[in-house]
């Protein structure tokens, strides 16, 4: 079950102006970044509010790490801007399993691994509505050691 909006992502040509402006503009700061290879960009999450399904809400700033990448390429055709939008689930697998049978293409076989340790999906733009939508589970919180 899809509970919460997860993240907003938002494409840049430069990631650190776009948190300035972010911090600058709304008081938004950083809670992480990181660069993920597979995915070719360079990111921070800036937490907005945290959800009744124990999860939260972020905006995700994506900058392009190599020009080949589904951001770069989009960038060069679009400009900056709302990239895609993706729903938490505590369970991604049987999302993604049940969101096919309906007939949306599921772009990854299995579930890859998304920002701050989660798994991701996603389902293609033409099969939404021209919205390029990804499916979230966050990695397990961590119990604290006693
Ligand atoms: C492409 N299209 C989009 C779109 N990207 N429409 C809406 N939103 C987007 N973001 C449209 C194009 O305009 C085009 O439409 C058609 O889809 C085919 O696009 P293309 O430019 O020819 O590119 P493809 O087909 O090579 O790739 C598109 C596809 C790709 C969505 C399959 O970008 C992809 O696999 N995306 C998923 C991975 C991704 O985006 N990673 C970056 C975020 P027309 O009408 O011109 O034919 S990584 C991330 O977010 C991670 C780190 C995380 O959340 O933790």
């Amino acid at each position: 079950m899809l509970t919460r909006i997860d993240h907003i992502g938002i494409a840049c040509f430069d990631l650190d102006r776009t948190v300035e402006f972010y911090r600058a503009t709304y008081g938004f700061e950083v809670y992480h970044s990181e660069v993920n290879e597979e995915q070719g960009v360079r990111e921070a999450m800036l937490k907005i509010n945290e959800t009744s399904d124990g999860g939260a809400s972020y905006l995700q700033l994506l900058e392009p790490t190599r020009p080949d990448s589904a951001v770069a390429k989009w960038l060069d055709k679009n400009g900056e801007g709302v990239h895609h939008i993706a729903f938490g689930t505590a369970d991604v697998d049987a999302d993604a399993a049940g969101i096919k049978d309906k007939g949306v293409r599921v772009l990854y076989e299995e579930p890859r691994r998304g920002s701050m340790g989660s798994r991701i999906t996603f389902l293609h733009p033409k099969d939404c509505h021209g919205v390029l939508t990804e499916l979230v589970t966050s990695a397990p919180v961590e119990s604290p050691e006693h």
